[in-house]
């Protein structure tokens, strides 16, 4: 009855339209701004079920849409361990966005909470956060009325980066757990990714060891920042301003996130990966480190530009690869036996699949796009790497390889540099979910111990020219793949085509898939030149129109 009366206050204010169809897709629920009233009402009430059903453990509500423009919005769900909802819950999210009327939702939360058994008194918690868009603040509050509907208790924390809110989860879900993860307040993310960060440096960087000019202080780490005019600006300028200061050298650009408009306006991670150039407001000096978040900074990509002033994408592929012949050295020095494997999606460029294969020698895993896909997979390694080529990824260790790296007694001083080195690296890389913040400071910290400059990483391998592209289709869902989206089975005789096409390419790979995002058609190229890559790129979009 409670819930009923609840209802009848709320739900008149955020009823939806009745020709809207809404569906929880890799990314949550995303669209405009202004038709996600009803949506995220409704995801409060289902973050208040998940919530009752696993015994009140804290949900995690983020509102974002990550790289869209402006006036998009979107929200998601984080579970209690800081990992994406789970899969069968994405289905009651869809069904309970498209209710029609009051009493839908009413009979909707019924059959759920009897389908689950499911106690309805029992107590809920939810934590809320979300991006720098103007349409967030009042979807929070729309959000936290379908919270009241079950008698949630929640907290808002207002402005953050999804991975900080992703962290709050993990950490008040282990709360005075031998599990911690941290202490559940954003200055507690900020010092535990600085005292990882100063633990390591301090461990490899002593003034006598630094090429430094002047001998007793070494030289200060550089990176410019581009933040898409995001939340994540703010928020490493307060980690890097309050923490390490004297360490790293920085430079924030596009950082008017008070400015909702200029959101990913010819910036950001997406944008510089897409058109495989420099974003607004950066005039390159050569063989210096530049770094594009995405809007809500759980994306980083990398480039600089070389000494004939060319432009140098360093993507997720080049992040994951470095960090994984980095990890790869450590695991041999500290004399464990550890496992460590890279996961990728068909996206990934052929020649760091090549790399990691036949020069690290590490297995390389291919999954379907979407993140819950890569995370699941590298959790199956005692160290996983995995990376979108658009750089949205992490590294993650198992709980076993952590205990045994608590527990080892070294037997040489580098063996106790190599195990603590990688304890430290699994508090400074976000366990969670890919976080633009944490890995641009796993990146530095990796290339300063190298004593690395862009170039230096770029030569591990070189990229084979590639492009991807979008094709408008009438119907994108007659697209079905199979082997990780690398093939097509429908429409019938296409995969045939393609592959006839791409053979007469030297190094030619492409593939097609329906985007999971966007109501378009992806179509991915890669050949031994920019000439044949593109033009193998055009072969393929004009068999799929
Ligand atoms: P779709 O639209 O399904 O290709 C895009 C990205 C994914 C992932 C999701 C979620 C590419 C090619 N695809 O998915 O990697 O990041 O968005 O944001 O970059
Ligand atoms: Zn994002």
């Amino acid at each position: 009855e409670e819930i009923r009366d609840q209802l009848d206050q709320y739900y008149g204010i955020h009823a939806k339209p009745q020709q809207l169809k809404f569906t929880y897709g890799t990314a949550g629920f995303r669209t405009k701004a202004n038709i996600l009233d009803s949506v995220v009402f409704v995801v409060g009430i289902l973050a208040s079920l998940r919530s009752k059903y696993l015994d009140g453990q804290t949900i995690g509500i983020m509102i974002t849409a990550s790289h869209n423009p402006p006036e998009d919005n979107g929200i998601k769900l984080c579970d209690p361990q800081g990992e994406m909802l789970e899969q069968s819950w994405e289905t009651y999210a869809t069904t309970l966005a498209n209710l029609n009327t009051k009493d839908e939702i009413f009979n909707e939360i019924i059959k759920l909470s009897t389908q689950l058994n499911i106690n309805l008194d029992s107590p809920s918690n939810v934590v809320i956060a979300r991006d720098s868009r103007d349409s967030g603040p009042i979807l929070t509050s729309s959000t936290i009325d379908g919270l009241k509907v079950l008698n949630t208790q929640y907290k808002d924390f207002g402005l953050l980066t999804t991975p900080q809110l992703h962290y709050l989860v993990k950490s008040i879900n282990t709360l005075n757990s031998t599990t911690s993860y941290g202490e559940p307040t954003e200055d507690g993310y900020y010092q535990k990714l600085s005292n990882a960060f100063k633990k390591i440096y301090n461990n490899f960087i002593t003034p006598a060891s630094s090429l430094s000019s002047s001998a007793s202080s070494p030289q200060k780490i550089k990176i410019t920042i581009d933040a898409a005019n995001g939340i994540g600006g703010p928020k490493i300028d307060l980690l890097i301003q309050k923490y390490l200061n004297d360490l790293i050298d920085y430079q924030i650009v596009n950082n008017q996130y008070q400015d909702p408009l200029a959101l990913n306006v010819g910036s950001g991670a997406d944008y510089v990966k897409t058109n495989q150039r420099l974003p607004n407001n950066i005039n390159p000096v050569p063989l210096q480190l530049y770094a594009s978040f995405d809007g809500d900074a759980d994306r980083v990509v990398f480039y600089y530009q070389d000494e004939e002033g060319l432009f140098k994408l360093l993507d997720g592929d080049k992040i994951s690869t470095l960090l994984t012949s980095f990890l790869k050295d450590l695991i041999s020095k500290s004399g464990l036996n550890a496992e460590i494997g890279v996961v990728q999606t068909a996206y990934a460029n052929g020649s760091s699949t090549n790399y990691i294969t036949d020069v690290l020698k590490v297995p390389v895993v291919c999954t379907p796009t979407g993140v819950k896909h890569l995370h699941h997979e590298a959790a199956k390694f005692d160290i996983g790497v995995y990376f979108e080529a658009n750089g949205h990824g992490t590294v993650l260790f198992s709980d076993n390889f952590i205990s045994v790296l608590k527990n080892t007694s070294p037997s040489t001083p580098q063996e106790q540099r190599a195990i603590e080195t990688l304890f430290e690296l699994s508090n400074l890389i976000n366990q969670t979910v890919g976080d633009a913040i944490s890995d641009l400071l796993t990146v530095l910290i990796v290339l300063t111990i190298k004593q690395w400059n862009p170039a230096n990483w770029d030569e591990l391998y070189t990229d084979l020219p590639n492009r991807l592209t979008k094709v408008i289709v009438p119907d994108r869902y007659v697209f079905k793949t199979t082997n990780a989206e690398r093939q097509l089975t429908s429409p019938e005789g296409l995969q045939e085509k393609i592959e006839l096409t791409v053979k007469k390419y030297q190094n030619g790979r492409s593939f097609v898939r329906a985007s999971g995002t966007e109501d378009a058609v992806r179509v991915y190229a890669e050949a031994n030149s920019r000439a044949e890559a593109d033009q193998l790129s055009h072969d393929i979009s004009e068999l799929v129109k």
